[in-house]
């Protein structure tokens, strides 16, 4: 029998649990990205998932796992170490605490702007301070990404039917993207698992505010998203392959066509998690309004004209499982 001490108990008693869902789900939708069909099958996944995998991408497997080498080295180091880069504001290290309004969950992470000039000296000194080339690893890591972020957004916006093709892919290339990265480690916790049979909440639900997530992680279970009918599944791990999640921006800008996902990552008992996250965001400028091309005769816009630094500030000042475009539906 596993006996918790007190503050094993303190350390678990502010996070929400749930039970192990059974099995992992089969319907996720891949995409291979030289398929010839690939624009129309990530049109249709984005109808129906907001989210897909993404194979034959093209990043090499070994920018991946230089980064989460690196990475597991930084979250490996002394707790005191680590808070010399925290707390978050929103860039630098976290440890429980998401976001600014009471959000917690079974996670440390590394959250970092993919614009190195805005990177505070408090991340910065994340990298001077880890001799073996942190910081290049993230940037090489970042620049394979967007590539090939850009080309799925522009198969996006081809399947869409939407001219010219850059559209999408334009507002996060631009050099005022509003773009960030972000390196989640969630721990195992076993003692909990043997108490009670239930996962720690690592990532509580949430859709992300950008118009693209991209993630990578090691082969541990967890990520789970939420289908249309509400049901929670799990997404296999794949450590060679992306999952792409739409974010709300898109969600607007394609009138309601394309779904942002709701998803969540539950710790796993046994082994631990590392995801590493590019959200591609516009230029804080940018307004948000859906593709005029995309609006049938007659169509209407579902939600109110906001700019992306509209939505990030209010976005910033809601709680993770917010339905945060409420705020901009027109009534
Ligand atoms: C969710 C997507 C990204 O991880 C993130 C998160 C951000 C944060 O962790 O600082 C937020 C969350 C995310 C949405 C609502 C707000 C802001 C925490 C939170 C409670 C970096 C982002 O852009 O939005």
């Amino acid at each position: 029998m596993v006996v918790l001490s007190q503050t094993a108990l303190d350390h678990y008693s502010s996070m929400k649990t749930c039970k192990p869902t059974n099995g992992l789900f089969t319907g996720i939708p891949v995409i291979d990205l030289k398929d010839p069909e690939a624009k129309t099958r990530i049109v249709e996944a984005c109808q129906e998932f907001g989210f897909f995998k993404l194979v034959n991408h093209g990043v090499p497997f070994e920018f991946m796992t230089r980064l989460e080498y690196l990475a597991m080295n930084f979250f490996n180091l002394p707790q005191s170490e680590k808070d010399k880069a925290g707390p978050p504001d929103p860039f630098g290290y976290g440890n429980k605490r998401i976001g600014p309004n009471g959000d917690v969950g079974w996670i440390e992470y590394l959250l970092l702007n993919t614009n190195p000039q805005v990177n505070c000296n408090k991340t910065l000194s994340i990298f001077q301070e880890n001799p073996q080339n942190f910081r290049s690893a993230v940037e090489d890591y970042i620049l394979e990404v967007k590539r090939m972020t850009y080309e799925v957004l522009e198969l996006m916006a081809d399947g869409l039917g939407i001219e010219p093709r850059n559209v999408l892919s334009k507002l996060v290339s631009d050099e005022k993207s509003d773009s960030c990265f972000r390196l989640n480690y969630y721990p195992p916790c076993p003692e909990l698992q043997a108490l009670s049979g239930r996962n720690l909440i690592g990532f509580g639900e949430h859709t992300d505010p950008q118009i693209i997530s991209v993630l990578r992680s090691n082969n541990t279970t967890g990520l789970q998203i939420c289908l249309r009918d509400g049901t929670w599944v799990s997404v296999p791990p794949d450590q060679t392959s992306f999952f792409i999640n739409i974010g709300d921006a898109l969600q607007v800008m394609t009138n309601g066509r394309f779904r942002s996902v709701k998803h969540r990552v539950l710790a796993d008992n046994m082994k631990s998690r590392i995801s590493m996250i590019y959200f591609g965001g516009p230029p804080l400028s940018e307004k948000i309004a859906p593709f005029p091309s995309l609006l049938a005769e007659g169509e209407e816009s579902l939600y109110e004209q906001f700019t992306w630094y509209e939505y990030k500030s209010s976005a910033y000042k809601s709680r993770l499982a917010d339905y945060r475009l409420g705020l901009f539906e027109k009534k």
